[in-house]
């Protein structure tokens, strides 16, 4: 490494302007180009030709570039462009009595009066400023902007019950971050399981690519979908032995079923090179992806961009994405995007499952249905095993700290589920967030807040999941950084840090936690703030299964700004709960501790 950092150094000696002369338009930009990245003592600038470059702008044959400064090989956990720009959105949350993304009815939550909620569009480097509104009746909510490293904006993150308090009904908050990071995400509500009510939305941060396209057809998210409301979905699960029967998947909001519905339609130009951004937002299931007769360049896993790699399916976990490019140089016709489940072993049954489709068409196909065939998908519930960071990063060793992952359910409480973690469910306060515990420099906080200390460095974690836990994979989502995947595996781990995957291992905000497996994460400290940790399945955290970062607590205060909106929107919400006689605590989600736990026993089951 100490040599590689010294031709750096000797690199930037030249004069720029000759390095550029001397060498080519970079048309084939997944090129490694081997000096990137930094080591595990200290950090080196990225370098790379394409960076010094002002005059490579960003277009269809120069996707690596960006702008005088920035490219695919800047490592943007140090180093993005500020460009002064602020993107405003305004985003109302109502309740609706009928709405049917898939023909068939039903009450749902809506942002916008629209689903999913508009696209969250921004360049690398611009602000983000959104005003969420609530006109629930009788929600509060919050909402969380999936994989935003929130770099010194802790109290932006949306999570309720750590930065911030719920947004009461009739209330408002505006959240304002800057998008440090590009690629492709997305947003929902982390009030309890409402956002699989309807309370999501994609973000797409244009930036570099490591691979080139003609046409950007922008997020495609994909869910699997529950006719009967979540909360109440949650209420029976937290007493039932295994994961629910969703009723179907949509693909962009949209499916058919046996009331109707439609194919969501996506357009293909004859010749060109397409850019899709494919989203898990789903609830429990992994998906499988393919689209007949047109394999997938995979360029980015979550907001990490790879070195790219061809695949006839990728599969993702709840809250995961890929972005992947889809050359149309076959006839012009219509072809069957199709999505598979993880087959009912490790994520629950779809009752659609075989029947999931969405419609590819290229301009020119005659109208109908595709007549395409395809693959027969895979099934199984795990990550995609060829992703590699484009920008290198080694990670030094060590042994992580051991949480444990067990199972209870409880006869005398009505069989009620819990995943603890070291023995603990996490239940947090709405009414006290663990930022307010920072303000109060209170540090006695209850154990089931499952509150982890760390200080500054590096930090290792495992997850270890019981042999006798039920038989399930979690898709594990950590705030306010991208994690790096060192060990990940069946069964208990050896113990052996000379296995772990040390030299630039796989790097993104959401991985399996295998079945009754483990998961060995590494992450720098580098963000001050209350950071949660948790399966993104919502029945899970629901049930307990999250614990929080509280990262480097003293510098907190000092690097985050001003706290005014986080004490009014406690004031508001405090009125609030205090004014109602009691939730239904069907509900749960990231929910309340204040509620006894024998509400949980008399929840309705369905
Ligand atoms: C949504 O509307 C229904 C029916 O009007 C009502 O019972 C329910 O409490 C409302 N939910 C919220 C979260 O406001
Ligand atoms: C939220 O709204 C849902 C649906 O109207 C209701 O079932 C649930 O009890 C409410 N929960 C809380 C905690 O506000
Ligand atoms: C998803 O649906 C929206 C709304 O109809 C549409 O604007 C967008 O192009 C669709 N996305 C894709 C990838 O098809
Ligand atoms: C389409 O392009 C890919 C490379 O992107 C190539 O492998 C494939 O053979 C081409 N297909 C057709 C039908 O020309
Ligand atoms: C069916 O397939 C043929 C051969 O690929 C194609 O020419 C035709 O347009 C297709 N029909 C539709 C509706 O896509
Ligand atoms: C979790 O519990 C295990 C076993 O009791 C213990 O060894 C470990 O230190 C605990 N982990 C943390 C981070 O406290
Ligand atoms: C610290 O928090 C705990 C738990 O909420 C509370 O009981 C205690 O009174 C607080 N202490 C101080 C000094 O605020
Ligand atoms: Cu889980």
């Amino acid at each position: 490494m100490l040599a590689i950092v010294k031709q750096a150094g000797l690199l930037a000696l030249l004069a720029p302007s000759l390095l550029v002369a001397a060498l080519p338009r970079v048309e084939v930009p997944w090129k490694r180009d081997g000096i990137s990245g930094r080591d595990s003592s200290h950090f080196s600038e990225v370098s790379d030709i394409h960076l010094r470059d002002s005059t490579c702008k960003n277009a269809a044959r120069t996707r690596s570039c960006w702008s005088n400064g920035y490219s695919v090989s800047t490592d943007m956990d140090l180093k993005w462009p500020t460009t002064g720009v602020t993107r405003t959105y305004t985003l109302t949350i109502t309740n609706v009595t009928n709405f049917a993304p898939d023909g068939f009815g039903r009450p749902m939550m809506l942002i916008n009066n629209q689903y999913p909620g508009p696209v969250i569009t921004a360049d690398w480097g611009d602000t983000l400023s959104i005003t969420v509104i609530n006109q629930l009746e009788n929600n509060g909510t919050s909402i969380h902007w999936h994989g935003l490293r929130q770099l010194h904006s802790n109290q932006m993150d949306g999570t309720n019950g750590l930065t911030e308090c719920p947004i009461a009904p009739g209330q408002t908050k505006t959240y304002t971050f800057q998008a440090t990071q590009y690629g492709t995400s997305w947003y929902h509500s982390h009030y309890s399981v409402q956002y699989a009510e309807g309370i999501v939305g994609t973000i797409q941060i244009n930036g570099p690519a490591t691979a080139n396209y003609d046409i950007d057809l922008g997020p495609l998210p994909i869910t699997d979908w529950f006719h009967t409301p979540a909360f109440t979905v949650n209420a029976a699960a937290l007493h039932a032995g295994g994961p629910p029967t969703s009723d179907n998947i949509l693909v962009n909001g949209s499916m058919t079923s046996s009331s109707g519905g439609a194919y969501a339609k996506t357009t293909l130009t004859p010749g060109k090179k397409h850019l899709l951004r494919i989203v898990n937002t789903g609830i429990n299931q992994f998906l499988h992806v393919s689209l007949d007769s047109h394999p997938f360049t995979v360029i980015a896993a979550d907001f990490v961009p790879i070195v790219p790699y061809t695949t006839t399916s990728i599969v993702l976990g709840v809250g995961q994405r890929y972005d992947v490019i889809i050359n149309a140089n076959n006839t012009v016709a219509n072809y069957w995007l199709r999505v598979g489940t993880g087959g009912g072993q490790c994520d629950g049954p779809n009752a659609n499952a075989a029947n999931i489709r969405s419609i590819f068409s290229y301009v020119g196909a005659p109208a109908g249905n595709p007549n395409s065939s395809g693959i027969t998908l895979p099934t199984g519930c795990g990550d995609e095993t060829n992703v590699v960071p484009y920008v290198k990063t080694n990670v030094p060793s060590q042994l992580p700290k051991k949480l444990g992952l067990t199972f209870s359910q409880t006869a005398a409480k009505n069989n009620l589920v819990q995943w603890l973690i070291n023995s603990t469910a996490i239940l947090i306060d709405w009414e006290k967030p663990t930022l307010q515990y920072v303000i109060d420099g209170n540090t006695s906080f209850p154990a089931t807040d499952n509150v982890y200390t760390v200080g500054a460095g590096w930090q290792y974690w495992m997850i270890q999941a019981a042999a006798d836990d039920p038989p399930l994979p979690h898709p594990i989502h950590l705030h306010g950084h991208d994690f790096y995947v060192l060990g990940q595996g069946s069964g208990q781990w050896g113990g052996d840090v000379s296995t772990l995957s040390l030299t630039n291992p796989i790097r993104r905000d959401t991985a399996t936690l295998p079945a009754n497996g483990y998961l060995i994460l590494a992450f720098e400290s580098d963000n001050p703030g209350a950071w949660l940790m948790h399966c993104h399945i919502p029945f899970h955290i629901s049930a307990g299964l999250g614990l929080q970062f509280l990262e480097r607590e003293s510098e907190i205060l000092g690097s985050i700004g001003s706290l005014d909106d986080f004490k009014n929107g406690c004031k508001s919400w405090d009125t609030y709960e205090n004014s109602i006689t009691a939730f239904d605590m069907g509900d749960s989600g990231l929910k309340r501790r204040s509620e006894p736990m024998s509400m949980l026993i008399d929840a309705p089951r369905s």
